[in-house]
């Protein structure tokens, strides 16, 4: 066997069954390895940000890594954003990067460069560059190990491509799947004290938290004990919808999420990051725990936030309580020209039972999470690094994992033009996705931003950067160029046809939805007014005023 023989057995044997790649020269003898592998699948991305974008979105539901191939230094950086994306999600990624023969790199051929600094910003826990052929396998199961460790992350093996070709590859197998531990006794009784003291507690939950089992402990606790749950503001995967129990995320902006905090004498954070705001703002905190407020940690990333919860609710006498929860409930047919908001409602109104739902819609998706809380258990998938191209990625990643699950990713149009190339991993993959583009013809949360800043009055320049006007793009025919059947839409009856035609004719299918931006105009002006209003508002407007722009 040579190297990458071995290599991609040693993947097979760890469970390893996908491969995203973008392939070069230095990747020759690992795509002629392929075919040695019948239980690898190989999908080919058109840039290196569809591969990673798509190997986080398989993880996130395939609760196990994919592998990447990417070509060098330059391969890897254009796949970096969304190997932020997923490294902030904690999602394993096993990211294989092609290099030049060992020999070869003293020469500083033209593609020659420092991957491992390139990939030490995404995978701060393992990078490393195999040396030898005999040693290669070891090098990955140690990788495997890396990515699917406690928590998961992105590990990064570099693949020189004489070990690649080189003979004597042998095959081995990563350690066992580790066995992540509950909270200690010390931080539940401490935690179960806090709130016995009947003083406002609010329940933090992150990461594996917020999957079915965690929140109905979690939801427990909150009705035995009157704690008040939330979600982080960006979740890996989140499972919701009727008969599960409802959790408000911290909203995105720093001031909405203040007025959910507001009050707080404890926060207790399970599996989850203290809350800071996204951006720092002139003036305005970048830590959006509340003064006074104490942060208690049940359970870091590492640990079982499950059974951390049941821990919890065990030690409050909760085990036993019937939590509330989401009712079954979809918001009626849109009418009328189409708008934001009513792709919402249209997309709650048919979301179909157990969809992968992935919300990259940025000022579009506002009203998303209401329209679709009462909706059939479904999962949700955001924007976990910020990093925006992470949806349609994401997309390709999620249908293969789950394949008889439909998927609906929901993308604005700035957003959608990042990774577009994964249109076509979609038509070739034959995948069940339904692509929803919001065009609003701008960036429209940086214009919200704009006014937020508190930067110069904008002029055209300004301005000009920040709008997709000129030319207009055309979704519907980009994706047809690329093989997935399209339509526009510009009113809601019309959206709410395209999306029941979709769900129902499995395959790829993109409905361009041409809205006005959710955020413009007096609305866009007052926002700042309000937002800088709300500390100084009473806390029952304050939070009426929170529910309505951001509900
Ligand atoms: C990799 C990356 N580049 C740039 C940005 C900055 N950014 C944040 S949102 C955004 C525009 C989003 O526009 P669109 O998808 O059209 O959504 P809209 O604001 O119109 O709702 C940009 C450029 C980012 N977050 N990530
Ligand atoms: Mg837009």
């Amino acid at each position: 066997m040579n190297g990458a023989q071995a290599l991609l057995k040693t993947l097979a044997d760890a469970g390893i069954e996908v491969c995203f790649t973008n392939p070069g020269t230095s990747e020759m003898h690992f795509v002629a390895a392929l075919d040695s592998e019948p239980r690898m699948r190989a999908v080919l991305a058109l840039f290196e940000g569809v591969a990673t974008g798509a190997a986080d979105g398989y993880a996130r539901m395939a609760d196990k890594p994919a592998a990447t191939l990417l070509h060098l230094g330059c391969g890897l950086g254009n796949g970096l954003a969304n190997l932020h994306n997923a490294r902030k999600g904690k999602v394993p990624v096993v990211n294989i990067v092609g290099d030049h023969a060992t020999y070869h790199t003293q020469y500083d051929a033209q593609l020659q460069s420092d991957i491992e600094t390139v990939a030490r910003n995404v995978s701060p826990g393992f990078v490393r560059t195999a040396q030898s052929t005999a040693a290669l396998c070891q090098d990955a199961a140690d990788a495997i190990a890396a990515a699917r460790g406690l928590p998961g992350q992105v590990a990064t093996l570099v693949l020189p491509a004489d070990v690649s070709w080189g003979e004597g590859g042998q095959p081995c197998l990563p350690p066992a799947l580790p066995a992540p531990t509950a909270a200690s006794d010390e931080a539940v009784q401490a935690i179960a004290q806090a709130i016995r003291s009947g003083e406002k507690t609010i329940v933090l939950l992150g990461g594996h938290a917020l999957r079915e089992g965690a929140l109905r402990s979690a939801a427990r606790i909150a009705a035995h004990s009157g704690v008040q749950l939330l979600a982080e503001v960006f979740p890996t995967r989140m499972e919701r919808g009727a008969g599960l129990p409802a959790v408000e995320r911290v909203a995105y902006l720093a001031e909405l999420a203040g007025v959910q905090l507001a009050g707080a004498r404890h926060l207790v954070l399970v599996d989850a990051k203290s809350p800071v705001s996204f951006f720092a703002y002139p003036g305005k905190a970048s830590d959006l725990v509340p003064a006074g407020c104490t942060v208690h940690t049940l359970c870091s990333p590492a640990q079982d936030a499950a059974a951390s919860l049941d821990k919890l609710a065990a030690a409050l006498g909760a085990s036993a309580t019937q939590p509330p929860l989401a009712l079954a409930q979809r918001p009626g047919r849109p009418r009328g020209p189409l708008t934001a908001p009513k792709v919402c409602k249209a997309v709650g109104h048919l979301l179909p039972e157990n969809a992968i739902l992935i919300d990259e819609a940025i000022t579009s998706g506002l009203m998303l999470g209401v329209m679709t809380a009462g909706c059939p258990r479904h999962d949700l998938i955001t924007l976990t690094g910020g990093a925006i191209g992470q949806g349609l990625p994401n997309a390709v990643g999620a249908a293969i994992a789950c394949p008889d699950r439909p998927v609906i990713a929901l993308i604005g149009d700035g957003t959608a033009m990042y990774t577009l190339q994964a249109l076509w991993s979609m038509a070739r993959e034959n995948l069940h996705v339904v692509s929803v583009i919001f065009n609003n013809a701008s960036y429209s949360v940086l214009n919200v931003e704009l006014e937020r800043v508190g930067a110069e009055k904008a002029g055209p320049k300004a301005k000009s950067q920040l709008d997709l006007k000129g030319p207009v793009l055309n979704f519907a025919q980009l994706a047809q160029g690329m093989g997935v059947h399209a339509v526009r839409a510009s009113t809601a009856e019309d959206f709410c046809q395209a999306l029941e035609y979709a769900l129902a004719h499995p395959g790829p299918h993109l409905i361009e939805a041409l809205v006005p931006e959710s955020l413009a105009g007096p609305k866009r002006k007052v926002l700042p007014w309000l937002l800088r209003a709300l500390p100084s508002l009473p806390p029952q407007v304050a939070r009426a005023l929170k529910r309505k722009i951001a509900p």
